[in-house]
């Protein structure tokens, strides 16, 4: 079937000998694994009837949120797609409101009325969240702009504001993503377009769907900085993203960045997943990036076994908690049912 036209592209570059700092290593590594703690828990959560829609889980793609996200300030922006839980926990909002908000509850980040597609957060400036393919990219367009805006127009901030912006591969071929290229480049706007490619796009191999197979060249075309990296080393992106991030901010304008990753998991948990090879899926599973920081950390004797099981053990009690207080918070009021329809004053 498709998996005959499926080719593996695995990036040569490793970058497991740059020198970052142990926080900085053990911070990439616990966000990593609670993103991947969550997304485990929020499956069996899903089959024990408690979450409800689509849920799209990010397993395998750990290293490209911890990469970027972890890298932005706190007033920088991110924007995500309907596969939006853990780029949300990379940007600071708390595990216990995002799992409300699968669960439906009051106390989830958008209130219980998003659910898993439309994880929103205006504190965290989390842009959310979006069902529709491409749909984010215009806003965190627009995002990006406001921020220049308030800058050279109204003159009442110091520094730019970074947008981070997230799609998929299978995203790349609608017009959306052409239509803010250029415009993002014209206004030289601080911005980030981060392409997850994870080599699928639902059950649509991506060399069967595109002209070009290489994301990363068509930004040639509209005069922006294309960089390929290896979004299975949390290391390797981080580098990339500094650059970017340093560009956007002082003023320099866009940079796309196009990480090669696989979803670990299927397009959503109602996907039984039977269109890709074993051999495909194994061969990419050997590259787990949180698999392989471990190894790096522990084999350079960066760390010890004992530090990561603590760190690990306190991710675990966080998801554990993030379950019981989904659990035992309250339903949406049904006389709330219009409420945030509109603003409130
Ligand atoms: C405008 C629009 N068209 C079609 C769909 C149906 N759809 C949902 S996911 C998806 C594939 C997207 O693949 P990709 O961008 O590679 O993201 P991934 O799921 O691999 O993270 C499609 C076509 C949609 N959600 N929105
Ligand atoms: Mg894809």
């Amino acid at each position: 079937m498709n998996n005959q036209n499926t080719k593996i592209i695995f990036p040569q570059n490793s970058s497991m000998f740059s020198n970052v700092n142990k926080d900085i290593l053990l911070s990439l590594y616990e966000d990593m694994f609670l993103g991947r703690n969550f997304e485990d828990m929020c499956a069996q959560m899903y089959y024990r009837g408690k979450m409800f829609g689509f849920v799209h889980l990010y397993n395998g793609q750990e290293a490209v949120s911890a990469g970027i996200i972890k890298s932005l300030k706190n007033e920088d922006y991110v924007c995500s797609t309907y596969r939006d839980h853990v780029h949300a926990l990379s940007k600071g909002v708390p595990a216990k409101m995002v799992m409300a908000e699968l669960f439906g509850k009051e106390t989830g980040c958008s209130r219980g009325r998003g659910g898993s597609m439309h994880i929103f957060s205006a504190p965290h400036n989390f842009l959310g969240g979006f069902a529709f393919i491409g749909e984010g990219i215009p806003i965190a367009v627009g995002s990006a702009f406001q921020s220049v805006y308030k800058k050279q127009v109204l003159q009442n901030t110091k520094t730019l504001s970074v947008t981070a912006c997230f799609f998929g591969d299978g995203t790349t071929n609608n017009g959306q993503f052409f239509e803010c290229l250029n415009m993002a480049v014209l206004w030289k706007l601080p911005i980030i377009f981060v392409i997850e490619n994870n080599q699928w796009a639902i059950g649509m191999a991506h060399s069967r769907s595109t002209s070009l197979p290489e994301i990363y060249k068509k930004a040639q075309a509209f005069g922006l900085p294309g960089v390929e990296v290896d979004g299975m080393d949390v290391l390797a992106v981080r580098k990339v993203a500094l650059e970017a991030i340093n560009r956007a901010r002082s003023g320099e304008g866009p940079t796309l960045i196009e990480a090669l990753t696989y979803r670990f998991r299927g397009h959503s948990l109602a996907d039984p997943d039977e269109l890709r090879s074993r051999q495909e899926k194994n061969a990419w599973l050997i590259r787990d990036p949180i698999k392989r920081l471990k190894r790096y950390l522990i084999q350079n004797t960066l760390v010890t076994i004992d530090e990561l099981s603590k760190l690990e053990l306190k991710v675990k009690n966080e998801v554990e908690d993030a379950v019981n207080f989904a659990l035992s918070s309250p339903e949406p009021q049904l006389g709330d049912l219009k409420r945030y329809l509109f603003a409130e004053d």
